[in-house]
């Protein structure tokens, strides 16, 4: 059953929910654990694992923050079946990341970390995806704490869990591995127009053996 093809042109796309969720009137806030405080001269952002040359990159804040500057419009899913539709995230494109800081040929899945040990597993083609965003903004405000800040990822196409907040790096991997949620029953895709949920509907090849 894809998505509707207007979901794929990009800023301009018609807001709609994936089957079982239902819209949620304001933003609310969703986590495991605590809101990290943030330091900025402790703060760091790395790419690391299977890179091109082999070299971990790393960007301090201020150098982050020169990064090119780009804006998605995308919904955001929540796994519990609430929606927000049609935010503005403004950041880094993951896909321009990649760029800076390619992966080895070998690579087919990226793990995201963030502060706390928090990480999401994607497939390469995911993180690269042209609309998935490292946001450090959204409707062109910061982001608050609660929400991220500094910086969140969010990835459209995918269950919000798989965007995490207080995002602090990547992790480039020569096979898959599932993240925080991934490990504890959701889905290790994570789809929400096929309602991938829960690792119990995966089929063979979906994900890795527990
Ligand atoms: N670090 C971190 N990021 C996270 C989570 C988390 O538990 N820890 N939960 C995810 C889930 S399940 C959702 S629905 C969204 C919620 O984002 P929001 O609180 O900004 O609405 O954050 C995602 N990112
Ligand atoms: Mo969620």
């Amino acid at each position: 059953m894809g998505h509707p093809e207007s979901r794929e042109s990009g800023m301009l796309q018609q807001s709609e929910l994936p089957p079982g969720q239902r819209l949620q009137r304001g933003w609310p806030v969703t986590h495991y654990g605590p809101v990290p405080k943030f330091k900025p001269d402790r703060w760091e952002f790395r790419v690391f694992g299977s890179t091109a040359d082999g070299e971990k990159r790393c960007w301090n804040h201020e150098q982050f923050s020169a990064l090119p500057f780009s804006t998605v419009v995308a919904d955001l899913h929540c796994v519990t079946k609430f929606s927000m539709l049609g935010a503005e995230w403004g950041g880094v494109a993951a896909r321009a990341l990649a760029e800076l800081a390619p992966p080895a040929p070998d690579v087919t899945h990226v793990m995201v970390w963030a502060e706390y040990g928090f990480s999401a597993n994607l497939r390469l083609s995911d993180f690269t995806s042209d609309r998935t965003i490292f946001a450090t903004h959204k409707d062109g405000e910061l982001l608050t704490a609660e929400h991220g800040f500094p910086l969140r990822l969010v990835v459209p196409h995918l269950y919000a869990w798989k965007g995490p907040k207080w995002v602090r790096g990547v992790e480039y991997m020569t096979a898959d591995r599932r993240g925080f949620w991934e490990e504890r029953g959701y889905h290790n895709i994570g789809d929400p127009w096929t309602e991938q949920r829960y690792s119990y509907q995966e089929l063979p090849g979906d994900g890795p053996e527990f």
